[in-house]
């Protein structure tokens, strides 16, 4: 079986079997985006617009929350009607980081109670495979789509998610299949922490790789950005996570110009899979 990244969505979402990953995968082959758009914006007006001017263009709504100044439960409600009504999926950019017992919590309870609307969620791996069960007793027991991405790779200049930490950040997945989906990360896994012997056919883990832009290659605070064609054609992520390249970095919000952003990073993120895809057909896979 070739490896994942060499496979359509189409056949991935046919094969997988968290429900999450089948739904967002079914979801990119539907609406030929392998597009999710970062609304890191302080307020709910702003937040809308851009959903609303993203949404046709877009298979994930990435989020943030806690940095909404005037959040109130109606948002996650109108959220989740938007993702019905558009076709995609809601992931919650929370980095769990703590112990089992509160990041259950966390995830669970408080203001937000994520898990009652983030199809997928992401934690750091740094407290140990205790992170995975904690976040996994609560989103397993859900009859819904549920998914985890561990953050293997950082996109920001000097991170220390390198070398031994991502390797071990791999194997933490391999042994929660059923709930770690994938990965925020900037390159495919498969490869990582694999004697030459080892059998990974049936691990399909999704590569979520943020820091991609067109027109930038970083900004003053260490992000720094590559193309589409880099990290999809390239470098075999799945889904690229779009922000200021999209959402602008002004105060206010165009929605014409956000939409057209959009379509712009819709059109280059799905090239660079088709580029990927075909390049595998001429292998004859
Ligand atoms: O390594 C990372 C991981 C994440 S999730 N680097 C990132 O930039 N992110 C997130 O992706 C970050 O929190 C932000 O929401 C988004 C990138 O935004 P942009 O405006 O730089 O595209």
């Amino acid at each position: 079986m070739p490896a994942p990244h060499l496979q359509s969505y189409k056949n991935r979402a046919a094969k997988h079997s968290n429900p999450a990953a089948r739904a967002l995968l079914r979801c990119m082959e539907a609406k030929k985006s392998n597009l999710a758009v970062s609304v890191d914006v302080t307020t709910t007006k702003d937040f809308f617009d851009i959903i609303e001017a993203v949404a046709p263009y877009v298979c994930l709504i990435k989020t943030h929350v806690d940095i909404l100044e005037d959040w109130n439960p109606g948002v996650t409600t109108r959220l989740q009607h938007l993702s019905r009504e558009h076709n995609f999926l809601i992931f919650e950019d929370r980095k769990f980081a703590d112990i089992g017992n509160t990041v259950a919590l966390q995830y669970s309870s408080g203001l937000y109670k994520i898990s009652s609307w983030a199809h997928i969620v992401n934690a750091h791996p740094v407290p140990g495979p205790s992170i995975i069960t904690g976040l996994a007793s609560v989103g397993m027991k859900l009859q819904e789509e549920r998914g985890l991405l561990l953050l293997a790779e950082m996109s920001t200049k000097g991170a220390l998610t390198i070398g031994s930490y991502t390797v071990e950040a791999v194997r933490m997945a391999r042994e929660h299949r059923d709930f770690v989906i994938g990965f925020i990360a900037q390159h495919r896994m498969e490869s990582i922490g694999l004697s030459g012997t080892d059998d990974v056919v049936d691990e399909d883990f999704l590569i979520l790789a943020p820091g991609v832009g067109l027109d930038s290659k970083g900004d003053a605070m260490g992000q720094q950005y590559r193309t589409p064609t880099e990290v999809v054609t390239q470098c075999g992520c799945d889904v690229i996570i779009v922000g200021r390249g999209i959402i602008g970095i002004g105060r206010d919000i165009d929605a014409e110009k956000v939409k057209e952003q959009a379509r712009r990073y819709q059109t280059a993120g799905w090239e660079a899979y088709e580029k990927r895809i075909v390049t595998n057909q001429l292998l004859g896979e």
